[in-house]
């Protein structure tokens, strides 16, 4: 039986531990970064060490983070990509639509989904920060916005990848999202791959930076998920799901299956994690174990990854399959990553 003494030391002994993890999880993601790790910029897949270098080259001239994830996402929005930008894959009527989301070191946030016809939909999502009351502009508002804005409208476009890959989808018309898998190696450090025609093969950017001051940002962009339907948009525009940024805290992008990242609110609850006092990895493994058991048998279906960027200046990543690449960018150089996996099958 639990006597009025035992309760109170009960009581005594959970308000202590409450009070220590209290303490532990204010403090812990809270310690300043030691300024000679700094600048640091995280980037998912493969094109990462590309957006990385521009990124980089901000961030070595003591620019800000915010500029340094507009600029780094800009190189893959305009390259020959099957994921981001106007030379993405389209939708299953054959029209593409862009998503993307940025987030400052101050909870300023911007986004635009199902934005059409414009090179560069980071740029429109950080004028939206900036420049309206919103967070969150679709569609047809967005391209007015954008437009408003000085953005030029592209012509009604689809490369000539694009087109190869909607014809070959066509045949079925399968609605079945595909899992992303970029180099398929179980080393630690793996070697970006590029395709035969030269352009690089990945998806979805998501890219975290933290500058000399110690201030973070993010962004996330892409052309969203191959053949979706009309209309849909996934988590790479939503704050809290497919990018999240808290200064004190940590940052986190997040990539695959946007769905079922938006379920577990993705990115946010990685930098919760964080402050709670896990590292970067054993935070973005924690969302993913999370996903997998809501997900259960259909896990091994999709892929979803996160990178994760703590304000100590520590980094980490970690996938639903095997298969994610992520690129890191510091004082020593660029390196590449195969991020650690959940479904070990
Ligand atoms: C989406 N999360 O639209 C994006 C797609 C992606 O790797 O990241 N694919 O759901």
């Amino acid at each position: 039986m639990l006597t009025r003494r035992k309760f109170l030391q009960a009581t005594a002994y959970t308000s202590l531990t409450g009070f220590i993890s209290l303490k532990l999880s204010s403090c812990l993601p809270h310690s300043a970064p030691d300024k000679k790790n700094l600048p640091i910029v995280i980037s998912t897949w493969d094109a990462g060490i590309e957006a990385n270098k521009a990124a980089w080259d901000v961030l070595s001239h003591n620019g800000r983070a915010l500029d340094a994830v507009e600029k780094g996402v800009m190189v893959t929005e305009a390259s020959n990509s099957c994921c981001v930008g106007l030379n993405g894959n389209p939708d299953r009527d054959g029209i593409v639509t862009l998503d993307a989301s940025i987030m400052d070191e101050n909870f300023n946030c911007g986004g635009v989904a199902d934005l059409k016809r414009i090179k560069h939909p980071i740029s429109v999502a950080r004028r939206v920060m900036e420049k309206t009351p919103h967070v969150l502009l679709v569609g047809e508002g967005a391209q007015q916005f954008a437009v408003a804005e000085g953005f030029t409208l592209e012509p009604e476009y689809l490369s000539p990848k694009a087109t190869q890959n909607y014809q070959k989808w066509l045949k079925k018309s399968e609605y079945k999202p595909v899992i992303n898998v970029e180099n398929k190696g179980d080393t630690p450090i793996a070697v970006p791959a590029k395709m035969p025609d030269g352009s690089w093969n990945h998806d979805t950017i998501g890219m975290i930076a933290m500058d000399i001051t110690g201030n973070l940002s993010g962004s996330c962009t892409t052309s969203g998920m191959a053949f979706k339907m009309h209309g849909r948009v996934g988590d790479s525009p939503i704050i809290g799901a497919g990018l999240y940024v808290d200064n004190e805290v940590g940052g986190c992008a997040a990539t695959g299956q946007g769905e079922d990242v938006i379920r577990i609110g993705g990115a946010a609850i990685v930098v919760e994690f964080m402050r709670m006092g896990l590292s970067p990895r054993a935070a973005c493994k924690k969302a993913i174990e999370r996903i997998a058991s809501v997900k259960k048998e259909k896990a091994k279906d999709i892929q979803v990854a996160f990178v994760a960027l703590a304000k100590d200046g520590t980094v980490g990543a970690y996938a639903l399959q095997k298969g994610f690449t992520y690129a890191v960018t510091t004082n020593e150089g660029a390196k590449f990553f195969n991020a650690h996996y959940h479904l070990k099958s």
